[in-house]
């Protein structure tokens, strides 16, 4: 089921024989710009006429009242109550970890830099709502941002028709369960410009937030936020990279990918069901098994053709497995293979090795790595207490997942006495003469005359 790369017996590169769906967003952001234009200039009304069009749902109000989420919190299903509580009491603990303490550098006697670590004021977090609900991906970008610090957090989700075109219920009801109370139904590229801009006007720039327009409707609008994450499709993607700048924005999520690094010890049937996991998501996921063992390849083989066959979303995980952006790398070894998932930096890396720790640390790229027999990554979306939004099409060279640092910024306090600047002032004029911007030096002459160093 998997095209087969067979890279033993030679030294050949890896990078760019593991072929990777390619998103075009450049056309998308084109179709878009007038969108996000009209929402930046009309506000709620241009967001109204683009749900209707869109989701096929007309709206008075945008902000989904505080009952609709605590129903949908009273009715959620026991056992996902539970799941939810776990997922969300085990990933606090880990971000819990991550927080920053504020550094004081003693740089010389009455000279230091402190570095500050604050949240982003307030935070827009988009989650989908086409194909997929995912009440998961709601705890793994609040969580954070909670743990982070930031004080005001909105969520923006498209209305359901099948919902009183309210958003998913599940995903109200982990909001509900997570404590986020200011929830707008707004979906697509509307909802991105509407967290950018603010659903508000010049018009009614004047009223208080709370209070209806003329019109007598948009009594809830939204406040513009300084920061987007959360997934979405090919046109919530390209309006977060319109707006990269206006807001700051998490990253491009595209589509999901899993990586094995596997030898003979590897369980054949483990391998198969966590190749097709990922699959499930998407026809365009990646499944790449990269080892040195033809018999467990064939195995594997084996195993798909049976569990493929008898999974849910059978078209979807076989359209994603035998696509091209998937495949079984054939290697010398796995010093070979490491090379090869190096190469590939994976948004999910599973290590299902001997010695299958030592292994792992031994790799560069990856967004996340799950080591040995019992580390699935449906585990980490889920319930290890680690973040599932992690950075996919090669980004892991250079990103990180998402994490508390992510809604932090650190603010350098540059705090010199008179005694420190007069001895390190030669050296600043030096350097200001150097790049011909002498106001520079002069700003220092200004408090006291200047030598040479
Ligand atoms: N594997 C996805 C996250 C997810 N899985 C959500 C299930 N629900 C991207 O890391
Ligand atoms: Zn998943």
């Amino acid at each position: 089921m998997l095209n087969r790369i067979d890279l033993r017996g030679g030294a050949r590169d890896p990078r760019g024989l593991l072929p990777r769906a390619q998103l075009d967003v450049s056309v998308a952001v084109e179709r878009i710009r007038p969108l996000v234009e009209a929402v930046r200039e009309h506000g709620f009304p241009a967001i109204r006429e683009a749900t209707e069009r869109f989701d096929g749902v007309r709206v008075d109000r945008l902000r989904v009242p505080a009952e609709a989420i605590a129903d949908a919190l009273r009715t959620l299903d026991p056992d996902v109550r539970a799941a939810l509580t776990e997922s969300i009491t085990r990933a606090r603990r880990v971000h819990a970890d991550q927080r920053r303490v504020d550094h004081t550098t003693q740089v010389v006697p009455g000279g230091t830099v402190t570095e500050r670590w604050l949240p982003v004021d307030r935070v827009g977090l988009y989650v989908p709502g086409g194909l997929a609900m995912y009440p998961s991906t709601v705890v793994m970008n609040v969580v954070p941002a909670q743990v982070a610090g930031v004080r005001s957090l909105v969520v923006a989700s498209p209305p359901q028709r099948d919902n009183d075109g309210l958003p998913d219920r599940r995903v109200l009801a982990a909001c509900g369960l997570l404590g986020v109370d200011e929830v707008y139904a707004v979906g697509g590229a509307q909802a991105i410009a509407m967290l950018a801009y603010g659903s508000t006007t010049s018009a009614d720039a004047d009223r208080p937030v709370d209070a209806a327009g003329p019109d007598g409707v948009g009594a809830d609008r939204c406040a513009p936020v300084d920061m987007i994450t959360g997934p979405g499709n090919i046109w919530v993607t390209a309006a977060k990279r319109l707006l990269r700048g206006v807001v700051g924005i998490d990253a491009e999520a595209g589509p999901t990918e899993i990586a094995i690094l596997a030898d003979d010890t590897a369980d054949p049937a483990h391998v198969a069901a966590d190749l097709i996991s990922q699959a499930e998501h998407d026809p365009l996921a990646a499944s790449v098994l990269v080892t040195p063992s033809t018999e467990l390849l064939d195995a594997v083989e084996r195993e798909l053709s049976r569990q493929v066959a008898a999974t849910k979303h059978t078209e979807r995980v076989r359209t994603a497995l035998t696509g091209e952006q998937s495949g079984a790398v054939l290697v010398d070894d796995l010093a070979a293979g490491l090379l090869v998932v190096d190469a590939y930096a994976a948004e999910h890396l599973e290590i299902q090795t001997r010695d299958a720790r030592d292994w792992a640390l031994r790799v560069r790229n990856a967004g996340a790595i799950f080591v040995g027999p019992y580390a699935p990554v449906s585990l980490g979306d889920y319930c290890a207490g680690s973040n599932h939004v992690l950075p996919t099409g090669g980004c892991a060279r250079h990103s990180s997942g998402l994490s508390v640092q992510s809604f932090l910024r650190g603010i350098h306090l540059v705090e010199y006495d008179e005694a420190a600047l007069r001895e390190v002032a030669p050296h600043v004029v030096t350097l200001a003469t150097v790049e011909d911007l002498p106001a520079h030096g002069q700003a220092v002459r200004a408090r006291f005359p200047v030598g040479s160093a």
